[in-house]
């Protein structure tokens, strides 16, 4: 049984010396900030056995380790990384197209702001008919991040992702990494290394420029009752709240300019309004309402700068705990 990277271009073998190994390393206890995940085991999938738990639909059970003499690219960190997505090629040359996962449990700190990891995306040639080649970041199941395997989308590097992950702060929760794949002829590659949780102090990316004595959120995003309370969310990440209460709150910070999408979908109580502003809670300009009597309300504002945003999501019909609406922010 051998497992293949077929479409994977080849990398010359990276020749890491004691040395460099040593460099990489103080370079590292130099720069990381204070990490207090203690229960976030192996996250850069270098530990055997690992803590990861794999599953794969294919014959071939291990996607953690060093794939370069597969064709896969160099670790982003040490020795071994994961690999989601690709094929396994058993005897006598039978293709089965990888959906995988690796995932452990964790607790969270209670001040875990972000979720950090490294991917390198690689795919040869675009699927015929609808590309349902995807690879994922969930937390108990609930997709935080993920990323559709074009050709387009590859990234001849490894990229840093971080993914505000405050609404799950203190919890005790289900990681995973993986990709799911149609079984047509091509296919996408997706390797994950260098999986940190950051607590709140070490990252500024989702702190708001404006706020009022608010030191914290629950699992929900609340208390967003008011415009100062506005829970920090990021575009292009899909998010789950409750319309439990009358008023959420949300801030975002666009990076470039550009068309902007609010989708807000599931919405039990049907009778709501979302409304747009750019700006902060002290100069906020409007931009746009939906009052749609559906449980899809949708804005879209056009050429928009890059600055920030807020969200009301106001709800005008029964307030609601077990049904979570989605909210999700599109920018191009
Ligand atoms: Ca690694
Ligand atoms: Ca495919
Ligand atoms: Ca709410
Ligand atoms: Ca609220």
């Amino acid at each position: 049984m051998t497992v293949s990277l077929v479409g994977i271009r080849p990398f010359p073998l990276s020749l890491l010396s004691f040395l460099s190994l040593f460099t990489m390393g103080l370079l590292f206890l130099i720069q990381a900030p204070p990490v207090p995940a203690v229960s976030l085991l192996d996250g850069n999938f270098e530990e055997i056995p690992t803590p990861w738990t794999e599953t794969t639909n294919t014959d071939c059970p291990i996607w953690i380790g060093n794939w370069q003499p597969a064709g896969g690219p160099s670790p982003q960190d040490g020795d071994r990384y994961f690999w989601s997505g690709g094929a396994c090629i058993t005897p006598p040359d039978v293709r089965q197209i990888n959906s995988n996962s690796a995932a452990q449990t964790i607790t969270l700190p209670g001040d875990a702001a972000t979720l950090s990891f490294w991917y390198y995306a690689y795919k040869k040639e675009e699927s015929m008919t609808g590309n349902q080649d995807r690879a994922y970041v969930q937390l108990d199941s609930q997709t935080i991040w993920s990323f559709d395997m074009e050709v387009a989308r590859n990234t001849e590097e490894w990229v840093q992702v971080e993914v505000n992950i405050r609404p799950y702060a203190g919890r005790t929760i289900q990681l995973k990494f993986g990709a799911t794949q149609d079984d047509d002829d091509d296919f996408g590659n997706v390797f994950f290394d260098n999986v940190q949780v950051l607590s709140r102090s070490t990252n500024i990316l989702y702190l708001p420029l404006i706020r009022h004595d608010v030191t914290g959120w629950d699992s929900d995003g609340e208390p967003n009752n008011t415009c100062q309370e506005a829970f920090p969310i990021s575009p292009n990440q899909p998010y789950q709240f409750l319309a439990q209460d009358v008023d959420d709150w949300y801030i975002f910070q666009t990076s470039t300019p550009g068309d902007i999408t609010i989708e807000l979908t599931d919405f039990a109580p049907v009778a709501g309004q979302i409304v747009l502003w750019a700006g902060v809670c002290q100069s906020a300009s409007f931009l746009g309402h939906n009052g749609d009597f559906s449980t899809t309300k949708i804005i879209q504002v056009n050429n928009q700068p890059a600055g920030d945003y807020i969200i009301r999501v106001i709800n005008d019909g029964a307030t609601n705990n077990p049904d979570p609406y989605s909210l999700i922010i599109h920018t191009r």
